[in-house]
């Protein structure tokens, strides 16, 4: 079992004291980062008091602390979860050898720039929702937010400790350029597509919690299989700070699809929109493009680059340890690809569509999600029901990039995408209609009129509590 070390400027369990030069870089690193937050993280609401979770150690039971805190004096600490003993690398071609515990030479700029690009999203997400505070249908929403918020801050330090710790002078510098870069910049753009796009209102931010999140999910159990076992722990122990922000996501479309039913039945026309809420095709339309954005991150369905981070024992599978095989060689990935104006089955080396792989079993749990969602209108007793989009839908990496699919996965013509794209993705006209709902709703135990209620609070407290306090 680790050592908790809460008193030190930066809470940890990695015996930061013990190492006084990287101790120094990360305290050096501190204030830029609380410079960043206050620049960059929620608005207006620094001062406020805000009933959050803090990760205090990695203990099964007992890891997290809850309460009122200012989001300012967060305490931002780096965990790791604890080593499990003797532990080998388990896929690819250095499989059965001894994990590593410092970065090997070989593989040390691709494993900076997965790290990079993971750690990049953290910050970004942040960036992202930062006007969100302002809108929230209800307390408990508001104080949901921020505890997201807060972990992708602690997220982005678990990056950046280990950019300090294994990188040297280059890992410090792109720890710093981390805070540089910003989302939606032209100039100095996040590095990933769908942390860019903007979420400027909370069905966005459902829904990029419940689709972006969980890549973000999958992503982190495919490098907790890595072999450099620093990357490994600490990426296993922010799946379960992870399992929060999904949750969020889905439950939160799941009680705007309730409360849709539910206002469909009150009106005479089964129109959610007369009464106030968001109509079935809406949400649909927003599912359809934060799935396909997020199908992106993915990467490309054929990759050399996911090939040999596969074959370096870097990044692994879901459930590496599931398959048989580990090593993914002589067995082939049917993948559809688009060949004059079809899809064509080709046999892609499994190596090459290690992306494709992770992907699939991202897609298995959207879908769970999606018919949870359907289950609600099911017992609402309305027809309509929501389902994911075909995963050639609106891609911009990757095989199907930039080439116009319906969301049955048909190509058409690059005309009829053009009159028909409406029907998919968010116009302008949802957009603006989903403004119109974006009133903060700051009362205890008050809710918006277009999203239900929780079942449960948090930790055991009432949804009419104060979790975060205004005044
Ligand atoms: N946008 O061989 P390819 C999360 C680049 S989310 C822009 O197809 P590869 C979170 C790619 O970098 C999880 N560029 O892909 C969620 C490469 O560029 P270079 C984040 C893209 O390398 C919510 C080139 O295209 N974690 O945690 O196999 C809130 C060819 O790439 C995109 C990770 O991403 C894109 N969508 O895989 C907060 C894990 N996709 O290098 C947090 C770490 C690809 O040739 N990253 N490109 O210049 C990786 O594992 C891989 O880098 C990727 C791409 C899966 C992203």
């Amino acid at each position: 079992m680790s050592n908790v070390d809460q008193n030190s400027k930066i809470p940890n369990n990695v015996d930061l004291h013990h190492d006084k030069r990287l101790q120094r870089a990360l305290e050096q690193w501190q204030p830029n980062y609380l410079q960043w937050w206050m620049e960059m993280g929620p608005t207006d609401f620094q001062a406020k008091d805000v009933f959050l979770r803090t990760a205090i150690s990695v203990d099964a039971d007992g890891w997290a602390h809850f309460d009122y805190v200012k989001m300012p004096d967060y305490r931002w600490g780096i965990f790791l979860a604890d080593p499990v003993a003797d532990r080998k690398i388990g896929f690819g071609d250095n499989m059965g050898q001894d994990a590593w515990q410092v970065v090997p030479g070989e593989h040390r700029n691709v494993l900076r720039r997965l790290i990079v690009t993971q750690g990049d999203t953290e910050p970004a997400s942040v960036e992202q929702q930062r006007l969100l505070g302002h809108t929230a249908p209800s307390l408990y929403d508001l104080r949901n937010l921020f505890q997201v918020n807060v972990e992708e801050g602690r997220h982005l330090w678990a990056m950046v400790y280990l950019l300090h710790s294994q990188f040297g002078r280059d890992g410090r510098e792109e720890a710093e350029e981390l805070l540089q870069r910003r989302s939606g910049n032209p100039d100095k753009p996040r590095i990933l597509g769908a942390f860019n796009a903007p979420v400027d209102n909370w069905l966005d931010f459902f829904m990029f919690t419940m689709f972006t999140d969980r890549d973000g999910k999958y992503q982190l159990l495919a490098l907790a299989e890595s072999g450099f076992d620093p990357l490994s722990r600490t990426t296993r122990f922010m799946l379960t700070e992870e399992a929060h922000h999904m949750f969020v996501g889905e439950t939160g479309v799941e009680r705007i699809v309730s409360r849709t039913a539910e206002l469909m039945k009150q009106d005479k026309n089964e129109d959610a929109r007369a009464q106030g809420g968001i109509p079935l095709d809406m949400i649909q339309r927003y599912l359809n493009l934060w799935f396909a954005l997020s199908l992106d991150l993915f990467g490309g369905e054929v990759s050399s680059n996911a090939a040999s981070f596969f074959a370096d024992g870097l990044k692994g599978r879901y459930k590496e340890d599931s398959y048989e095989d580990h090593t993914g060689l002589n067995q082939y990935y049917k993948m559809p690809t688009p060949k004059d104006g079809t899809i064509v089955e080709e046999d892609v080396p499994l190596r090459n569509a290690m992306n494709e792989v992770l992907r699939d079993a991202y897609v298995d749990d959207c879908q769970r999600g999606v018919d949870r969602w359907n289950k609600r209108l099911a017992e609402g007793g309305v027809q309509g029901r929501l389902r994911l989009p075909n995963k050639r839908f609106y891609r911009h990496i990757g095989l199907y990039a930039d080439m116009p699919f319906d969301i049955d996965g048909k190509m058409l013509s690059k005309d009829e995408w053009e009159r028909r794209k409406g029907e998919w993705l968010p116009t302008d006209a949802d957009r603006a209609y989903v403004a119109t709902l974006q009133k903060p709703v700051t009362e205890v135990g008050k809710i918006a009129n277009w999203i239900g209620k929780p079942a449960r609070g948090i930790k055991g407290l009432p949804f009419e509590y104060e979790y975060v306090r205004l005044d």
